[in-house]
């Protein structure tokens, strides 16, 4: 026929190829007290997209998820791919205007959505344009203008064909908060997760059938959506969903009762888990574990290597984003850098360049692009962005690295976040390892700010240990000059009870910045 290419969906590729290959009683997800196998979420998916065709939900029209991380998240997620409607998970933990504008910004015709967010939100519903109908986990009737999600999909068939969609066809969206502005809707494709699979968890995690994989990480950012759910489906593993918040405690009390082999996780939730070791009277069992990975930020020295002393199992540390779908840059398994983000991920070029464009030699830091097969096709309805961030096959990922003369890419910060001092770049991420090293200190954030004759200084916001009593400046001073040049210590300690930080664990610098010029 002309106009149509070979047929893709991405819910063959993740969940039915299981079937096809004979994995229908393998558990696929553990949830609780309970085991979903492939067969039963195969159902259960069916009966969704099902129950969305039904409400004429249709190719193309866009569904809101605001869902925790349970099996009904992988059910709805696929159960739309497969009718070629393009789910958006957004995190479940937010304000009602943040749902009303991803809502207006999607024109999502329908929402599924958590009891506990929906009595928040529910008093505002005329000012969703475009929303058709309300889907509520455990709604127990109590809203008569919307469906129960288990009642309406018990009614449908467990049989459902697939969309005539294609691998080129939009698949699902994810939003980005990014570090100003309005979050901003990623467009992915329906192959988009296939790619990942394959180049990173395949080629670098070696991930298999014999894995059960458990991420920290929420399945509404890239990073959990991968380690909690496509990786393991993708190769017909299992995966442990934790719906509550990812607390060291709860993460121990599941690695413990569940032994997963591949855990994902971020390094302000690798440094909680090891203070809660250090200051707990009992030892915890990680020996299920035969890696962990780490990304949303770089992932200091000090952490791998506590890490590895106290829990025996390596930190595969990696950078990826939510328009590149997952990880691109990582360390490998017996070639470990630590502090490093490690090398490229077969199947993704990397380019350094300076402000002009050109690439940059060894040890200078520059702009990193990025080309690969899983880059998004652009943002929803920004095309200036857009055209900004994606140039031709390359993605502005706006992070600052340098490679070593060994190949291995050094992070420096967000472009945002590096700050001149004395006329020279300083990447906020040395000054805050150094700072780490001292025992006193368990996080820090280095921001630039004018000092009296408008020059910009390096100046530091730090979190004391729970048991750590102030360190006196000059000592911090003497501590840090042992380890960096002068222009690069702080001329300022700020000593604050938290550090502001996204959903995922990144530290927000630029939410200091305006702080300090506020
Ligand atoms: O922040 C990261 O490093 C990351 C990794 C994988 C997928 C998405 C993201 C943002």
């Amino acid at each position: 026929c002309l106009g149509i290419k070979d047929r893709y969906n991405a819910a063959h590729t993740f969940i039915e190829r299981n079937i096809a290959n004979g994995l229908g009683n393998k558990t696929a997800i553990y949830y609780k007290d309970e085991t979903y196998t492939y067969q039963r979420i195969t159902d259960l998916m069916n009966q969704f997209g099902n129950a969305l065709q039904s409400l004429d939900i249709e190719l193309e029209n866009r569904i809101l998820l605001v869902l925790d991380d349970t099996p009904n998240f992988a059910i709805s997620f696929f159960g739309a791919i497969k009718i070629g409607v393009i789910p958006i998970p957004v995190n479940p933990r937010l304000q009602p205007y943040e749902y009303e504008y991803f809502l207006n910004n999607s024109r999502s015709k329908a929402l599924i959505v958590e009891k506990h967010v929906w009595e928040t939100l529910s008093h505002l519903r005329k000012r969703f344009l475009f929303l058709k109908h309300v889907i509520v986990v455990d709604n127990a009737g109590e809203y008569p203008d919307c469906h129960d999600f288990q009642k309406l999909i018990s009614k449908e068939s467990t049989e459902l064909e697939f969309a005539r969609t294609e691998s080129d066809d939009a698949g699902f969206w994810l939003y980005t908060s990014g570090s100003t502005g309005l979050p901003k809707g990623v467009v992915h494709l329906q192959r988009d997760m296939e790619v990942a699979l394959n180049c990173y968890a395949k080629g670098i995690l070696n991930i298999s059938e014999t894995d059960i994989t458990f991420s920290a990480s929420k399945l509404y950012f890239a990073y959990g959506l991968g380690g909690g759910l496509y990786f393991s489906f993708g190769i017909g593993g299992s995966t442990v969903l934790m719906r509550e918040i990812p607390s060291p405690e709860k993460i121990f009390e599941h690695i413990e009762t569940y032994r997963p082999t591949v855990f994902f996780g971020v390094p302000t939730l690798y440094a909680a888990m090891l203070r809660f070791a250090e200051n707990s009277e009992r030892t915890f069992d990680l020996s299920s574990l035969r890696v962990c990975v780490s990304a949303g930020e770089a992932l200091p020295e000090l952490f791998y290597k506590k890490f590895k002393n106290m829990f025996h199992v390596d930190i595969l540390d990696g950078i990826g984003s939510t328009e590149a779908t997952h990880i691109y840059i990582s360390n490998r398994f017996g070639n470990i850098r630590p502090g490093s983000t490690g090398l490229a991920v077969d199947g993704y070029e990397i380019k350094i360049v300076d402000e002009a464009g050109n690439p940059v030699p060894p040890n200078v830091p520059g702009d990193l692009l990025l080309k690969g097969d899983s880059l998004a096709r652009g943002y929803w309805n920004i095309h200036e962005t857009s055209k900004k961030k994606f140039v031709g096959e390359w993605y502005n990922t706006g992070d600052k690295y340098y490679q070593d003369t060994d190949g291995f890419y050094w992070y420096c910060g967000r472009s945002d976040d590096m700050l001149k001092s004395g006329g020279i770049w300083v990447s906020p991420i040395e000054v805050e390892n150094a700072l780490l090293h001292h025992e006193a200190i368990l996080e820090a954030a280095v921001i630039g700010e004018e000092d009296g004759d408008g020059l910009t200084k390096p100046v530091a916001y730090l979190v004391l240990n729970e048991t750590a009593s102030k360190p006196d400046e000059s000592e911090l001073r003497a501590f840090l000059k042992q380890q960096l040049d002068a222009y690069k210590c702080p001329k300022r300690f700020v000593f604050v009870s938290s550090l502001p930080k996204t959903a995922s664990g990144k530290i927000q610098r630029f939410k200091l910045r305006n702080f300090v010029q506020a």
